[in-house]
């Protein structure tokens, strides 16, 4: 039997929560209820289109089939509580599966098709998973095999459930014809309604445990935020699992509004353009690595294909002021930047704000009941207007990782702020900027990586005597890892030989060390502590970049 969710994790206070409710965060409804009732409304109304298949589905539709594979799930043996490792590409199946999930109580654990064996027994071994839902074969990677070697090693993971060719395995798509209506009751709004995954600055991701009132909130208020109603077409390019396409308004907070949700399997430019054309896009999402890409893309083609585009949103990574002044004069679109993490917080600049506010801040909290503290090395609050350490707790901010005690010391104060680790500097109006972090992570392009986990897997190598793995600026993806590595005596190291044995290894390919700097001895702080700082230095000097 699999540990009942909530044994793992850490409730809100109770007087909290009852205040909640009280003000309306939380409905006290879970998010299948939610969905139904939206699609009671609009049955006729097209709530998904796959740009990819050219399938698209009416509200009816999609919850005849959520509702058919929550049936069918229940066949297999699958129970509400029970655990799904979630790895598909964007395309209508995600959408499908995660509704499914949300309408049955079977809670979907958010990995990315990037993610590897590493990463996805590890997910499945801490969620104790009885499914895991793949692709069949994405860029020649074929995900089923992998998937069946995961059953063979993690003891809850019995299913394999296949988009495309099966292979023997449970075919998603068939599971999905519509037919069976579900029954058995609906989740209580308290219960976890999805696993998001941190960005992680330990060894491996920890789990963040959203329940179906406060998602629904995040969702829910993430749209009236951003304008999203039963008019918008939202476009999703980045990675479902990601908190920001998922909830922030993305996916859910569309599909609550009525509005449609168009997906795309990546946001490259060419095709990414076309279907905002074709499909009338208002809303999207990206990170600030794409927004580059779509800025060149329209300043050499024009945005003649962007005319129904009216807001860009752009987070995960801080956006330069310079590219962000660029977005309304080649885009056409309102920029609106969103500081978030999918551990609750999210900051959005608002529609009617200035420019200067817009494009040079990130925002400020969604709700009125999220508290923000910026404070120094001892927890003590900064003065206003200087840079400190972002703390945060809120409605739809968790107490604690799931089955995470150690790290929940750590990450969270006792009496529940979490420890975002970025460094922020709020304006006078209320807006914050992030100026830097004091969390051991690289963020690649909007993939964050923890760089205590690459150093375990660079540890691996008989060769490597001393490992510090850090952020170097990249001008296109913001941040890449680079390796600092003193070699055992005698021994050579050489990126190949590293990115060979995390390959090996099972690693996802995002967090392969790009750079290599062999070194005598590290640097470390007066505290006997390696000094990343002087490390990013060093790199971004080596490179000819600012650190
Ligand atoms: C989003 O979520 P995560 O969990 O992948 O990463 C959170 C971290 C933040 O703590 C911060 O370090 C960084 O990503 N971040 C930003 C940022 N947005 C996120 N740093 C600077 N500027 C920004 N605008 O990344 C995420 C979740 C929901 C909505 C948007 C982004």
């Amino acid at each position: 039997m699999a540990t009942p969710i909530a044994e793992g994790t850490v409730p809100w206070p109770v007087e909290l929560a009852d205040r909640y409710v009280a003000v309306g965060y939380w409905e006290g409804r879970p998010l299948g209820d939610l969905l139904a009732e939206v699609a009671a409304r609009t049955p006729d109304a097209v709530a998904l289109v796959d740009a990819e298949s050219d399938t698209s589905f009416t509200y009816a539709d999609l919850l005849a089939r959520a509702d058919a594979t929550a049936s069918r799930l229940g066949d297999l043996g699958l129970v509400p509580g029970d655990r799904i490792v979630v790895q598909l590409p964007n395309g209508w199946e995600i959408v499908v599966l995660t509704l499914a999930c949300l309408r049955s109580g079977i809670v979907p654990v958010m990995a990315l098709p990037a993610h590897r064996r590493h990463e996805l027994s590890y997910l499945a071994e801490h969620a104790e998973a009885a499914a895991i839902a793949v692709p069949d074969v994405l860029r020649d990677f074929d995900h089923r095999a992998m998937a069946a070697e995961l059953v063979a090693e993690v003891d809850a993971l019995r299913h394999v459930l296949v988009v495309g060719d099966a292979a023997g395995h449970v075919d998603l798509r068939a599971l999905s014809e519509p037919g069976p209506t579900r029954d058995g009751p609906a989740p209580g709004s308290r219960d976890v309604a999805v696993f998001l995954l941190s960005g992680g600055t330990t060894g491996l991701p920890k789990l963040i445990a959203r329940t179906h009132d406060d998602y629904a909130y995040n969702a829910r208020a993430s749209a009236a935020m951003c304008g999203v109603d039963a008019g918008c077409v939202y476009l999703v390019s980045l990675p479902a699992g990601h908190n920001f396409p998922l909830a922030c308004p993305g996916i859910l907070g569309t599909l609550l509004s009525g509005g449609r949700v168009v997906t795309l399997p990546s946001p490259e430019p060419e095709r990414a353009f076309a279907t905002i054309a074709a499909q009338g896009v208002t809303h999207t999402a990206v990170v600030p690595a794409v927004a580059g890409r779509w800025l060149e893309h329209a300043a050499e083609h024009g945005s003649a294909q962007l005319t129904s585009l009216q807001v860009l949103q752009v987070g995960g990574a801080r956006l330069a002021d310079e590219l962000a002044r660029k977005v309304r004069p080649v885009m056409g679109a309102q920029l609106q930047q969103v500081f978030g993490m999918a551990e609750g917080l999210l900051n959005y600049t608002r529609l009617d704000d200035s420019d200067d506010v817009v494009c040079a801040t990130q925002g400020r909290p969604l709700c009125a009941d999220d508290e923000v503290r910026l404070v120094d090395e001892l927890d003590q609050d900064v003065a206003e207007g200087e840079p400190g350490s972002l703390l945060t707790r809120g409605p739809y901010t968790p107490r604690g990782y799931y089955r995470a005690a150690e790290q929940n010391a750590r990450a969270f104060t006792s009496d529940g702020w979490y420890r975002s680790g970025d460094i922020c500097r709020r304006t006078p109006g209320g807006n914050l900027i992030v100026e830097g972090r004091d969390k051991d992570m690289i963020n690649r392009g909007g993939e964050k990586i923890s760089a205590e986990e690459v150093e375990n897997l660079v540890y691996q190598l008989p060769a490597v005597s001393q490992v510090a793995a850090v952020a170097m600026p990249d001008p296109v993806m913001g941040e890449k890892v680079c390796v600092y590595v003193v070699p055992r005596p005698g021994a050579t190291v050489t990126l190949d030989a590293i990115r060979e044995s995390m390959h090996a290894a099972g690693v996802a390919k995002f967090k392969l060390p790009e750079r290599l700097e062999v070194v005598a001895e590290l640097a470390t702080t007066k505290v006997g502590k390696i000094d990343k700082k002087a490390l990013r230095a060093d790199v971004a000097s080596r490179i000819g970049e600012q650190p």
